[in-house]
């Protein structure tokens, strides 16, 4: 029998942005060949096919390259949408990509000051302002999410939808620089809903660990849609 070629795709299991694309891969059951990446050690073959140097990066079986998590995913729902994942309960789109945006905007630039800052060193780091005001303002930001998680289980209905995938790796990321501060916040819904994506299946099955591959290897056979995962 001859195997089927599958599209490619390099990822970095702790990027939220391969995260994002991960996720929409196993919801649209899009299985691809997984190359983990080491940043520091990115394969010749990732740079000649996007020379950007950055992950995710899905290379299609017609060789057409998608070096945005944002465009991967949306190549991943074109193809098979079965949860519906494009067409939330509350679809205004605007709103969707209003609030995609301050997540990868001026959310993750607080984020990685407040995350990446001096640790021994807090109030002399590159732009002069202490971590924790960076911290504060990202949680500012996430206030939204609070309003919305008030009137349903999801952000824009009860039904997972693109804006929960596109956003919840960089929240996990900023819970995770300091777990204790984040669950003493009063957030109790925007903490549900982040628990419930990072417990649930499709998560989970994101986030197993690979070697990193080697040239002239084959790469994981990924999603693993065999019945007993189903
Ligand atoms: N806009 C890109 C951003 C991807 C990105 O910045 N990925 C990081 C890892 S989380 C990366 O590859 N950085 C390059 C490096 O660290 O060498 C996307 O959405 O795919």
């Amino acid at each position: 029998m001859t195997e089927r070629k599958l599209p490619i795709l390099y990822s970095f299991r702790r990027c939220p942005y391969a995260m994002r694309a991960r996720m929409a891969l196993v919801l649209s059951q899009q299985q691809c060949e997984l190359r983990e990446v080491v940043l520091r050690n990115k394969p010749a073959e990732m740079l000649a096919a996007s020379p950007k140097a950055t992950v995710p990066v899905l290379i299609d079986t017609d060789g057409v390259v998608h070096d945005e998590s944002f465009d991967i995913m949306l190549w991943a729902f074109a193809r098979n949408d079965p949860h519906e994942i494009l067409s939330p309960q509350l679809s205004d789109r605007g709103q969707i990509q209003l609030l995609i945006a301050s997540i990868e905007g001026p959310f993750k630039k607080h984020l990685d000051r407040y995350k990446y800052a001096p640790r021994d060193n807090k109030e002399n780091n590159a732009d002069g302002i202490d971590p924790v005001a960076h911290r504060d303002a990202a949680m500012d930001i996430l206030s939204e999410f609070e309003t919305r998680l008030a009137q349903h289980t999801f952000l824009f209905g009860e039904k997972l939808s693109l804006a929960d995938i596109a956003t919840a790796p960089f929240v996990r990321q900023f819970r995770n620089t300091d777990a204790d501060w984040f669950a003493a916040q009063p957030y109790p819904r925007l903490q549900q809903w982040l628990t419930h994506i990072l417990d649930g299946a499709v998560f989970q099955a994101c986030m197993e660990k690979y070697a990193p591959w080697q040239s002239g290897e084959a790469g994981i056979t990924f999603p693993d849609i065999s019945p007993a995962n189903r």
